[in-house]
């Protein structure tokens, strides 16, 4: 069997993985990535854009910013439509300056990996992890096969980063935590299109037809989105029906949908989903291994970096001065940010999703929500702060 010996083991090439190999390397830390998927199946899997100035800050200290910063693009406001009616929340009145940036996951996960490979580090592709043990022991193991051969890894930490159909979760010992999830009535089509963004800003919108997102990635790139009914299959979606529903939806006076070649295609259920402890012994579980939010706040890549901040900062502890404090308060540090993104996620989904007859007092109240964004300056701040994410000093207490 082959044996890698490390000190930080840690399993998923997602966002989260990545970024923590690359952080604790920079603190001196040794680390080894194992990644399930090839390289080419996580580097077309199409995901997340909205990325907050925290996410970026790390990046750039992490000097893995470069194309982020020539490609990415900047967005200091975001529209919000309601049966038709646009307007725009701006941020930087409300956030001291602070703003979003457009990049695709995919993007991200193609530097961060492409500079791990650089540096000469290992991170093992179709590499599964098979078995997480000894995690209650001060030499945790991770066992994994490659190309029909067994492998373990021996490490002093295991750092669960492999989503939410991963092995970290169903590792814990079922009674250490509880479990919270909503499932959302309906699912989202997105697609990507070559064809310039209609809108300058993102658009979410509120129709009687459903929920619909205009984002982007380009100049030449448009990312859109539809709620669509649950268990609806991608082949009830011409790309004609797509733009055409889109367009209503999405719709204002004086203002037109481009449409153009549709690229990909594909529909995701909604959910609201996380576990409560974080931890058993030796392992520790980061980003959607814990938590998964609905897409509608943008958050779920931007929660994983900031639980990994949290488990670097304690890891980095540990090794320098010998301390667990920082290890032992992982869960409850991370879980706090967590909890205001899942309800900022939940109250962008509730607002902006079709959930009841159009007229309801369902429909009433998400009308009322959206009078009070256009009347309230509070209201305004409210959103903006959580949408271009909070500072990590809004959590120390
Ligand atoms: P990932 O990205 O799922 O990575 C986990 C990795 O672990 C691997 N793996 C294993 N490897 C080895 N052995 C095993 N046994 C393994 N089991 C699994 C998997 O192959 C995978 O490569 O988790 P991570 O790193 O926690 O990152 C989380 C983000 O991917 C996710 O939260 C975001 O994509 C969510 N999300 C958004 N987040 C944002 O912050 N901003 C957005 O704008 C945004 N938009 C979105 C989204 C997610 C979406 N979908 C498709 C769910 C839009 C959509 C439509
Ligand atoms: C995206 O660009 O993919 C995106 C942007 C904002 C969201 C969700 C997804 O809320």
């Amino acid at each position: 069997m082959k044996t890698i010996r490390t000190q930080v083991g840690i399993i998923g090439a997602g966002p989260a993985g990545l970024t923590l190999a690359h952080w604790l390397r920079r603190q001196g830390i040794d680390a080894v990535i194992i990644e399930h998927r090839s390289r080419e199946y996580v580097q077309a899997r199409v995901r997340a854009g909205l990325l907050e100035q925290n996410t970026v800050d790390i990046l750039k200290a992490l000097g893995l910013a470069d194309r982020l910063i020539r490609e990415g693009h900047e967005h200091h406001g975001v529209y919000l439509s309601f049966d038709g009616e646009r307007i725009r929340v701006p941020f930087d009145a409300h956030t001291n300056g602070r703003h979003i940036t457009i990049y695709g996951q995919q993007e991200v996960v193609k530097d961060l990996t492409d500079a791990w490979q650089a540096a000469g580090e290992t991170l093992l592709f179709e590499a599964p992890a098979l078995a997480i043990e000894d995690f209650d022991t001060r030499h945790p193991k991770i066992y994994f096969e490659q190309a029909g051969e067994k492998g373990v890894i021996e490490c002093d930490f295991v750092a669960a980063c492999d989503g939410f159909h991963g092995l970290g979760r169903k590792t814990l010992p079922r009674h250490s935590y509880r479990e919270y999830a909503i499932t959302y009535p309906f699912s989202w089509l997105g697609i990507l299109a070559d064809v310039p963004p209609s809108s300058d800003e993102l658009v979410y919108a509120y129709h009687e037809r459903g929920f619909a997102l205009h984002s982007l990635r380009s100049a030449k790139v448009s990312r859109l989105y539809l709620q669509v009914e649950n268990g609806e299959s991608i082949d009830q979606w011409p790309d004609d029906r797509i733009w055409e529903e889109l367009s209503v939806r999405l719709g204002t006076p004086g203002w037109h949908l481009q449409s153009g070649p549709i690229f990909e295609k594909s529909i995701t259920p909604m959910r609201s989903f996380l576990i409560d402890n974080l931890q058993a012994g030796r392992l520790f579980l980061a980003g959607d291994a814990a938590h998964i939010v609905p897409p509608t706040g943008g958050k779920g890549l931007n929660l994983a970096i900031a639980d990994v901040k949290h488990l670097v900062d304690g890891l980095a502890d540990f090794y320098r001065n010998g301390s667990c404090t920082g290890l032992e308060l992982y869960t409850q540090t991370a879980l706090r940010r967590v909890w205001r993104a899942q309800e900022f996620s939940n109250f962008m989904t509730t607002l902006f999703h079709k959930q009841d007859e159009h007229g309801s007092f369902q429909y009433r109240l998400q009308r009322a929500r959206f009078d009070y964004i256009r009347t309230s300056e509070a209201y305004a701040a409210t959103i903006a702060e959580n949408y271009v994410g909070l500072p990590f000093s809004a959590f120390d207490h």
